[in-house]
């Protein structure tokens, strides 16, 4: 292999690298929220489902020890992708728990099914959900980002707020799936590229 054919290589696996790179910051909104108010939440402005879909510093309250289902449509493959968090607290200044001086969190869940299904006191039922992350609101108010491990269509936020009413509010869910194409792009590169490193090993060996 000539120099110049390494660097055509090189720089065509960056032009790939940024092409993934982009369809991966493709926000994908949840299609629709179940939120069961535990009574705690009454100001108007905080009880509409749809203020998650947009980050725009409108918001859906949780309630202390509230809770909502974010249902992402169909199943998702278990590799690549993240989610993100955008959570509102007025005038935070974060401490060095991660949480605001007025602190509020929340844990992630996820589920592959979800038949729907909640009871007063315990909230996540319906599914196999499996906990994923914990998000304090001092490190979500630009949008705390985390990798989702596993396959999954319904995200679950189950407020953990101790001391706050209005519990962890949230301003804006997405995630941000990486397309099988990109991957399939990416993986025959890398055999393309490693495969002519080899066979130049080898001539090199037989010289
Ligand atoms: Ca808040
Ligand atoms: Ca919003």
């Amino acid at each position: 292999m000539t120099f110049k054919t390494v660097a055509a290589a090189l720089v065509g696996a960056s032009v790939m690298v940024g092409a993934a790179g982009a369809a991966q910051a493709a926000f994908v909104s949840p299609t629709s929220v179940t939120w069961e108010n535990n009574g705690s939440v009454t100001d108007a402005n905080r009880t509409n489902t749809n203020n998650v879909m947009v980050q725009d510093g409108k918001f859906l309250s949780l309630g202390v020890g509230g809770w909502a289902v974010f249902d992402f449509g169909y199943e998702r493959a278990a590799s690549a992708n993240d989610g993100v968090v955008v959570e509102t607290t007025f005038n935070c200044v974060t401490a060095n728990d991660g949480n605001c001086t007025y602190s509020e969190e929340a844990d992630v869940y996820v589920a592959t099914s979800w038949d729907g299904s909640y009871a007063a006191g315990t909230p996540l039922t319906g599914a196999t959900w499996t906990k994923i992350a914990s998000i304090p609101n001092g490190l979500a108010q630009g949008g705390f980002s985390f990798t989702i491990p596993e396959a999954f269509r319904y995200i679950a936020l189950l407020d953990t707020s101790t001391k706050q009413v209005d519990g962890f509010d949230v301003d804006y869910i997405a995630v941000t799936p990486l397309p099988a194409a990109a991957w399939f792009m990416l993986t025959a590169l890398g055999g393309l590229v490693g495969g002519r490193w080899l066979r130049k090993g080898r001539a090199a060996q037989a010289a």
